[in-house]
């Protein structure tokens, strides 16, 4: 039997037979799925939904390796349970920091580094903040990799949207003469399976899908507001002040009610494109109430994460509502900023 010939864009097992199942093209002689030619040639990105047990048993191969690992996470939405990666992957390994585009100037990179590193089991080699769209750092980074590399095979993990795709696609075109492009898109769950892509003889990458956050806010909203919500230019934190009784509403998201404390500061971290309100007086307005409530009791200088759409600087203490779907994720730590 011949081997099964994988898609080079998003690692799926091509197939001629059924349109309506993943891998379809229609002549196995093509080396990209029709799902990724759409994605590629016209913009058409077509979101599929991925099972996170397959996630777990590639991760699980790349732990029986002794390989390098790049662990990449998106600076805005570092997961809070990456302490978890490190028990089931114990291999060599490099954080990497991507997306520091849209990083706003006041968040300050040796405070980041710090906070992970400061992170239980972290033991990671090295942490490098890059830009894969922007090309920044990506030469550090290379070289790092290089030093820390343990065989030619070196492993791109990390949440779906992180950009390890966006990665290797820098870097084939930056240092091979390799034509191969991996599908990139906005909507997660692009790249389906390993798909592996030689650099140069001593360095062969091998990008991997993404860990999907059932948390995630990118997972219970359409695909229009996924664009809307992932920041495309450097965030403008946009500043209010607000006193007892005075509310925020981000787009139909998010109902933050400042129920208890001083004359407070929030501060928002979330992409310039989505709309914001405040509430004067939010005793006679039940918008977004329908959501599920959740109260925080903030400390002074905490943030209030949510996952996947960004967060509130809160400078004093105090009591807030927030309405949120029940199936996003929120918590809070100490400020980044
Ligand atoms: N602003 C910004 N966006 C980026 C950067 N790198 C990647 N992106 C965007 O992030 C989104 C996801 O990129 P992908 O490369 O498809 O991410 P991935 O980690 O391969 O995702 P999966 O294959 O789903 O696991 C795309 O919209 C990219 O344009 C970056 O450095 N800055
Ligand atoms: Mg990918």
């Amino acid at each position: 039997m011949n081997e099964e010939k994988k898609c080079q864009g998003c690692g799926i097992v091509l197939q001629d037979e059924n349109v309506l199942l993943e891998g379809y093209t229609t002549s196995l002689e093509n080396d990209y799925c029709q799902r990724c030619f759409r994605m590629k040639n016209y913009g058409e990105y077509q979101s599929t939904s991925k099972n996170n047990q397959e996630y777990i048993d590639i991760l699980k191969g790349v732990a029986e390796t002794k390989d390098l690992v790049l662990y990449l996470t998106d600076l805005l939405n570092i997961e809070k349970n990456l302490e978890e990666i490190r028990t089931i992957l114990p291999n060599k390994m490099i954080l990497v920091l991507n997306k520091k585009d849209v990083l706003p100037k006041s968040v300050k990179e040796e405070k980041l580094k710090q906070y992970l590193s400061s992170l239980e089991n972290a033991n990671f080699e090295e942490i490098i903040v890059i830009s894969a769209n922007k090309n920044y750092n990506i030469d550090y980074l290379l070289k790092r990799v290089k030093f820390h590399q343990t065989s030619k095979n070196v492993y791109v993990v990390g949440h779906t949207n992180a950009g390890k795709s966006s990665l290797i696609n820098k870097l084939i075109q930056n240092y091979s003469d390799s034509s191969q492009e991996l599908t990139m898109s906005p909507l997660p769950s692009t790249t389906l399976n390993t798909v592996t892509i030689e650099i140069d003889e001593h360095l062969t990458l091998i990008d991997t899908p993404g860990l999907v956050e059932v948390g995630s806010i990118l997972n219970h909203v359409s695909d229009e507001m996924v664009k809307k919500i992932s920041p495309k230019k450097e965030i403008k934190p946009r500043t209010y002040q607000l006193r007892k009784n005075q509310s925020i509403i981000i787009e139909d998201l998010i109902r933050i009610d400042y129920v208890e404390g001083e004359r407070n500061s929030f501060t928002l971290f979330v992409s310039n494109d989505l709309k914001v309100k405040r509430l004067l007086n939010f005793t006679h307005n039940d918008e977004l109430k329908d959501k599920n409530k959740i109260t925080y009791h903030m400390k002074y200088d905490e943030d209030l994460v949510i996952s996947g759409l960004g967060f509130v600087k809160i400078v004093n203490k105090g009591v807030i509502d927030l309405y949120i779907d029940k199936e996003v994720d929120s918590f809070t730590r100490k400020s980044l900023i």
